[in-house]
């Protein structure tokens, strides 16, 4: 069992609180999380300066490979479990409007809009928490039922980002008010700027922006007019087409790639889809940073595993070929390529 000592200033704990989610140690987590609270501590900041950085330096040991998916399962459940433990512990009575907080269709990461919607509910907005991958027409229906004052969507990878532009013109279609956040929207909020829609960094601020509903509404409309051309819609069509491809002359290229396991080949499958995917993201915003800053981040992450240099360069160079005809995706695979660390190109 962890040791839980205990800390006055989260600031303190956090050392400690990583060592009970290094060793699963959820009881010495809660107790650390709850005896903050009772030093008097408020709950906004166990959630917001303990538990939060946890996950994100979680995510990091995960992508440098010193933690498997199942110590980051294990570490992710038990900080769930003190988000629970901490709402539950400060209770608070609801005294403002409905609202709704979601994760976009096909969004797994669901602790990032608990963590928004509990500092909602402390700051006495009623909260209805809807979880992961909630469906468009689901979430839509259930907007129009409880008359929601607004809705908080989430959403933390940036290939999602046509899913999110969807689901938010779907809430706007129902007259709901709609703030975003989450790290799929680019750091600076610059990929909900270009989708027309209303930005939160933090869930301070996001509780913020909800008290004022002129600033939710009087957001500029969307810049997509480059959508015209076509090369998001076929980039999409293509989808499976160009992974084959891709795959095939890996194949071809690489004799190792020829005797993968399936594990293996379902990783090498996985990772041709999400370069289609956030390649297709990048096109939709007309970003190309959201394609490079994908790429060095998949390079880092297969270079912390081993995976041999120019994994990622020859995959970049097949799809530029396969998609000679669309200008605006040749654009940013070159970019991409352009990206990667020497040894990889
Ligand atoms: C836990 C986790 C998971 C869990 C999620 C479980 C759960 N119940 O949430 C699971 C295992 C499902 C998962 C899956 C995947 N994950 Co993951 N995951 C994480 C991890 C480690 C922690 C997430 C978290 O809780 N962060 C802590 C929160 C507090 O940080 P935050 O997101 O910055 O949130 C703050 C603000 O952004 C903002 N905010 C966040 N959401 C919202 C919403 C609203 C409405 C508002 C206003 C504000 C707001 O407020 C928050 C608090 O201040 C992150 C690492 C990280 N650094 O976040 C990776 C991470 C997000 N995952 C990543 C990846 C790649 C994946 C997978 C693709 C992996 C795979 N190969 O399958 C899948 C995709 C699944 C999917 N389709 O959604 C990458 C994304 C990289 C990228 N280039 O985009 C990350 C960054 C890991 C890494 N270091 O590489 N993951």
């Amino acid at each position: 069992m962890t040791a839980a000592t205990t800390a006055a200033d989260p600031t303190d704990a956090y050392a400690g609180y990583l060592d009970c989610l290094a060793d699963a140690d959820e009881y010495a987590a809660i107790d650390m999380a709850i005896g903050l609270l009772d030093a008097g501590v408020p709950a906004e900041r166990v959630l917001l300066d303990l538990v939060a950085p946890a996950q994100s330096e979680v995510g990091e040991r995960w992508a440098r490979n010193e933690w498997s998916v199942a110590q980051e399962h294990a570490a992710t459940h038990i900080s769930e479990q003190v988000v629970a433990a901490v709402a539950a512990h400060a209770n608070p009575r609801p005294t403002g409007g409905r609202v709704v907080v979601a994760c976009m269709d096909g969004e797994w990461h669901a602790l990032p809009p608990r963590l928004v919607a509990e500092v909602l509910r402390l700051r006495g907005w009623q909260v209805t928490f809807l979880g992961a991958s909630v469906p468009a027409a689901h979430l839509v229906s259930y907007l129009h039922r409880y008359d929601a004052h607004a809705v908080a969507l989430a959403c933390a990878l940036p290939m999602r980002l046509p899913y999110a532009h969807r689901m938010i013109e779907a809430c706007r279609r129902s007259d709901v008010p709609v703030v975003v956040g989450g790290r799929g929207f680019g750091a600076d909020g610059r990929w909900a700027r270009r989708l027309g829609v209303a930005w939160a960094p933090n869930a301070p601020a996001a509780a913020e922006l909800i008290a004022d509903e002129r600033a939710l509404r009087g957001v500029p409309p969307a810049r997509l007019a480059h959508l015209a051309d076509d090369e998001y819609a076929s980039l999409v069509r293509r989808r499976g087409e160009l992974i084959d491809g891709a795959l095939a002359d890996l194949r071809e290229r690489v004799p190792a790639a020829r005797a993968y396991s399936p594990t293996q080949l379902d990783a090498t499958v996985s990772d041709l889809g999400h370069i289609v995917d956030f390649l297709a993201a990048a096109v939709y915003v007309d970003d190309p940073s959201l394609f490079t800053e994908f790429v060095e981040w998949l390079s880092e992450i297969l270079l912390s595993r081993g995976v041999p240099a120019g994994a990622v360069a020859r995959p970049l160079d097949h799809y530029g070929v396969a998609l000679r005809d669309f200008p605006r995706a040749v654009r940013v695979l070159a970019l991409g390529r352009a990206a990667l660390p020497a040894a990889d190109r």
